[in-house]
């Protein structure tokens, strides 16, 4: 098999820990094979001219790195205002809350434009390609134009909505266009491969050739759910490190006379904060019991905080949080501890095993690897619940979670009633299975599955 080369809009040392999801599922993915990692490098060249950038290249072990700078302009419209104020959220289900700015768009082009222009300059003839997330969904469109005939694949890391939400991007019929330059197209979950097949069908025309199979434009594409796991063994050795171990013994002396629930995620309004708060409120009015005793632990790292919606996101969970603990805490119990930072990654096993219950609960969520986390470090003999939301894509396959509708407070809130009274021997069995589940369906898993399934691709 040739070089892998991956590109996502941000490349990190794969050497070190990192957080976000895709950061940490595409370096584990790259140190196991060697090869190119291409993207953005995270600076902003403040008076940089747009579409143009300095490329560096740089060794990390078997990793070679190759990042472009971003003109301020450039970051602003293609970064923050097309990604992350257009797909983000449409992609989300959050209509409400795109900014549909008709500039924007022509900042995305124009840095998939450069980026695939550096990197055709990078590559060799038998190079497999793969491509990540919404950021460079028209990349491999661009590297066509130029000529370039590699192997093509791309993997949304977030979900792909109905037909109907997709079709309010004004450029959603380029977009999906764009989509056809690949070879193969990997989505999370069943659901949103159907999103795909019924977009294709209806709004292009597509030849629907087979279950995976799409013709359209000139062009064959292969489509499949692909749902992206962790690595289930590096997690588990994280959770025996000291800095781990010290946390947990940290946190479950703390709250030895407690019961400790948990939420760890970037602050993000897909999350669900807001609804899993009120449920928490809920949970404290009617089932009394639990004053003086539950404490939700609420870790939102900060995120995208130069869009406005995050800004409103954190004014509307801080006032959350306050009220909570004005009602209903005590001088020696606080119910919710908010912390608008990110934990260091050695330290989060501990945390959540710590956890009697773990919140997951976004309204809308690609897969989420919180949840799968979560599951991996839990003491097999004492293991805590997972409460997930059917709307995230871990749902698919987590079937012996606790799922809940977010949306639905009262039920939420019974759900978590149930997993804080769960029985030992329910709980065991739950973890076991999930356990099994995540482990079968591991990051090695996904990565090899997805390349797999692009070196199988017929050639055109
Ligand atoms: P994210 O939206 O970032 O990822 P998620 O899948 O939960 O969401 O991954 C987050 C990662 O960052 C986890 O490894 C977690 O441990 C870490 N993390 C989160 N908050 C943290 C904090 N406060 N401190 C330290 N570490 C933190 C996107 C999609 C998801 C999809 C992934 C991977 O939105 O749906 O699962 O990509 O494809």
């Amino acid at each position: 098999m040739g070089r892998l080369v991956i590109v996502s809009n941000r490349v990190a040392d794969p050497r070190k820990a990192a957080s976000g999801g895709l950061a940490v599922a595409v370096g584990q993915a790259l140190e196991a094979t060697g090869g190119l990692w291409f993207g953005w490098s995270g600076k902003i060249v403040e008076d940089g001219t747009p579409g143009e950038g300095d490329l560096h290249l740089q060794t990390a072990g078997k990793v070679q790195l190759a990042t472009v700078d971003l003109s301020r302009e450039d970051h602003d419209s293609y970064y923050l205002g097309y990604s992350n104020g257009v797909l983000w959220p449409v992609f989300h289900y959050r209509l409400d809350l795109a900014d549909f700015d008709a500039g924007y768009i022509g900042g995305y082009r124009r840095v998939n434009q450069m980026m695939a222009h550096k990197l055709a300059s990078l590559l060799r003839p038998d190079d497999i390609i793969w491509v990540h997330d919404y950021h460079m969904i028209p990349l491999a469109a661009e590297l066509r134009a130029m000529g370039c005939q590699q192997r093509m694949g791309f993997f949304l890391h977030i979900p792909l909505p109905p037909p109907l939400i997709l079709a309010a991007v004004p450029e959603h019929d380029w977009l999906m266009r764009s989509l056809f330059a690949y070879d193969l197209v990997g989505f999370q979950s069943e659901a949103d491969v159907a999103h795909f097949s019924r977009y294709v069908g209806t709004e292009t025309g597509a030849d629907i050739l087979g279950e995976h199979e799409f013709r359209a434009f000139g062009k064959t594409l292969q489509v499949q759910a692909f749902p992206i796991g962790i690595d289930v063994d590096e997690f588990t050795q994280l959770g025996e490190a000291p800095e781990a171990q010290e946390m947990y013994t940290q946190i479950r002396g703390e709250y030895s006379r407690r019961r400790l629930l948990l939420g760890v995620e970037r602050m993000d309004y897909s999350k669900g904060l807001p609804q899993r708060l009120k449920a928490f409120r809920q949970l404290l009015q009617a089932y009394p019991e639990n004053l003086g005793s539950a404490t939700l632990i609420q870790i939102a790292a900060p995120s995208r905080e130069s869009v406005d919606a995050y800004a409103a996101l954190r004014q509307e969970l801080e006032s959350l949080c306050g009220a909570i603990n004005g009602n209903f805490g005590e001088l020696d119990w606080m119910p919710v501890r908010y912390i608008h930072r990110n934990v260091a990654r050695k330290r989060l096993p501990g945390l959540y095993r710590a956890a009697s219950v773990a919140l997951v609960t976004p309204l809308r969520d690609g897969m989420n690897l919180v949840a799968k986390e979560f599951v991996a470090a839990q003491d097999p003999d004492d293991p805590g619940v997972l409460v997930l939301s059917r709307f995230a894509g871990a749902a698919e396959q987590m079937h012996e979670a606790l799922l809940v509708n977010p949306y639905d407070t009262t039920r939420t809130a019974e759900t978590i009633q149930r997993a804080l009274q769960m029985p030992l021997e329910e709980r065991q069995r739950r973890h076991q299975a999930l356990l099994g589940g995540i482990r079968a369906h591991d990051v090695h898993w996904w990565r090899k599955r997805f390349l797999d399934a692009l070196a199988a691709v017929p050639a055109p």
